[in-house]
């Protein structure tokens, strides 16, 4: 336990709670010209498969100016909407720390950007997927109460050694979440929509499962870290979304240290079916390394 309060002791250069200065004027050209590269192909492909609670803060935070955006600028609008703040970290932090920025409506992004040759597929969350994948959501007021209630929720599972369980609700909405609507499934997880062939694959390839979303249901199915996900999950909305924090968690938490996880290809009795996946991509091996 460092000094603070935190689990672990910051590198050396950050703040006690793990931020640093985003530093925008030291990026250099061709930073913000992969920021450019990556926005060009979302921005085209993600209308018709993002929903428009993304697509509207996309606009709202103006995200395809100039490159990799000041944090300073887009918080200036960000807080007018929501509260929210974008804050600059060095990579992953501690759980502990994230669940606190979270708590506290500040949203912690990586202040780094992928190389060009990395432009599909990154060990770590950078700049991109953290404020272009995560950031135009926290622009919609439902969903910016539910990443805030999920932060509060993230510091009690700690406190009794269930994050397992809390880390797939983020995962399996935050990340790699779809929604139901009128026009068809769209998606909201920023895992998916910061990444080309996942907002393709996610929506579009008979392979994954896609079911109705149910808290212990997610809660109990494992997720996938290196490749496209097995299963998505879906909700019928954002408000449907944010109730399931009002949910009593210490009696789900009781359940669910006694139920068995489900396999993540697995179908459930009870499972609300929008694709009976093939499983054919996971099958057949993936993605080939380094792809
Ligand atoms: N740190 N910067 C950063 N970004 C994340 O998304 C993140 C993290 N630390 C922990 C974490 N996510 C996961 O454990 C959450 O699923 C709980
Ligand atoms: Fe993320």
């Amino acid at each position: 336990m460092s000094a603070d309060g935190f689990s672990a002791a910051p590198p050396p250069g950050a703040r006690p709670d793990w931020t640093i200065d985003q530093d925008w004027a030291s990026y250099a050209p061709a930073e913000h010209e992969v920021w450019m590269t990556l926005y060009a192909r979302q921005a085209e492909l993600l209308p018709g498969r993002a929903c428009d609670a993304f697509l509207n803060g996309m606009q709202a935070l103006d995200l395809h100016r100039g490159g990799i955006p000041d944090f300073e600028r887009i918080n200036q609008e960000l807080q007018r909407l929501t509260g929210w703040s974008v804050v600059a970290v060095p990579g992953l932090v501690p759980d502990d720390v994230f669940f606190e920025h979270l708590a506290n409506r500040r949203f912690p992004a990586g202040r780094f950007i992928r190389k060009p040759h990395e432009l599909d597929y990154l060990q770590e969350p950078d700049v991109f997927h953290d404020v272009f994948g995560h950031v135009p959501m926290l622009t919609d007021p439902i969903f910016a109460d539910y990443m805030q209630a999920y932060g509060q929720g993230g510091l009690k599972a700690l406190g009794r050694g269930q994050l397992h369980n809390l880390a797939r609700l983020y995962w399996y909405t935050v990340e790699f979440g779809l929604m139901e609507t009128p026009k068809g499934l769209r998606i909201y997880g920023a895992g998916i929509v910061s990444s080309h062939a996942e907002s393709i694959f996610a929506l579009d390839d008979p392979s994954p499962n896609r079911i109705g979303f149910d808290l212990e249901r997610v809660m109990r199915t494992p997720y996938r870290i290196d490749d496209f996900q097995q299963i998505y999950f879906v909700i019928p909305s954002l408000k449907a979304l944010r109730e399931t924090t009002l949910a009593d968690f210490s009696a789900i938490y009781e359940r669910l240290a006694a139920a068995p996880d489900i396999a993540i290809d697995a179908m459930e009795p009870g499972d609300r079916i929008f694709t009976c996946g093939t499983q054919a991509y996971a099958n057949a091996g993936g993605r080939p390394a380094g792809r």
